[in-house]
């Protein structure tokens, strides 16, 4: 398979307008590539249904070469909606509304789309949010969307780690595999790595780590996507 390209996509957060530039620049080939999405494709930005219907798509016609793996903004959308269907009247519901941490972290932009849905479309994407993977892994690489925790093995990881993980896997992964993750935008962790400049392109860490989330909803931000073989970057 020489020649063919392993692609991680970062954070698209609704930027719809990115993800389709991103896929101009990338020109995927799906016999040749294979394509990552990192998960948070929903959510903060205006497009959150139309990136999660076009990754969805891809996917569904590619299964072999495209990957959407699921992020912390998609488990919080499922868990919404585990939470709506138990509620018993409108009080239930404005009490979820005013307290779910879904809607407090950029699911707002997205509820409303969603409820403009039918049933069927809208449990068609649910059902299909619920079994995005959580890990997918190729030789050396395993990507994911936040990070492992250190010193578990990659076969034991748990679903909380791997969506939700942060400082503790950036400073503390040691493994030989290297972890190509998305989930904290670039710009956030100048605190923690003081190298990490303004350039806004995936940072490679020596410790094993690729991240390639870059803000793309953040101003000045951009949507990211890296050839994890070679490095090439593409950006929009
Ligand atoms: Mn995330």
């Amino acid at each position: 398979m020489i020649g063919s390209r392993v692609m991680a996509v970062g954070d698209v957060h609704g930027q719809y307008d990115k993800l389709k530039k991103l896929m101009r620049k990338i020109k995927f080939d799906p016999a040749q590539d294979k394509l990552i999405f990192l998960g948070d494709l929903i959510d903060r930005g205006p497009e959150s249904l139309q990136c999660f219907d076009y990754v969805m798509h891809l996917q569904k016609q590619h299964p072999e070469s495209v990957i959407y793996l699921m992020g912390n903004h998609e488990r919080e959308m499922l868990d919404y909606y585990d939470a709506l269907a138990k509620t018993k009247d409108e009080l239930d519901v404005r009490l979820l509304n005013r307290t779910s941490q879904w809607l407090v972290y950029g699911g707002d932009k997205t509820l409303p789309q969603l409820q403009k849905l039918g049933a069927k479309a809208l449990q068609n994407r649910l059902d299909y949010a619920r079994n995005l993977p959580l890990y997918y892994r190729m030789g050396d690489f395993y990507f994911c969307h936040a990070g492992v925790k250190p010193g578990v093995p990659l076969d034991q990881q748990q679903e909380k780690d791997l969506i939700w993980i942060r400082s503790e896997f950036y400073e503390g992964y040691q493994g030989k595999e290297t972890v190509v993750v998305g989930h904290t935008p670039i710009q956030n962790l100048q605190y923690m790595f003081q190298d990490i400049t303004w350039d806004m392109y995936p940072v490679i860490r020596d410790n094993h780590i690729i991240l390639c989330d870059t803000g793309s909803y953040m101003e000045n931000g951009r949507l990211s996507c890296i050839d994890v073989i070679t490095k090439y970057v593409w950006q929009a």
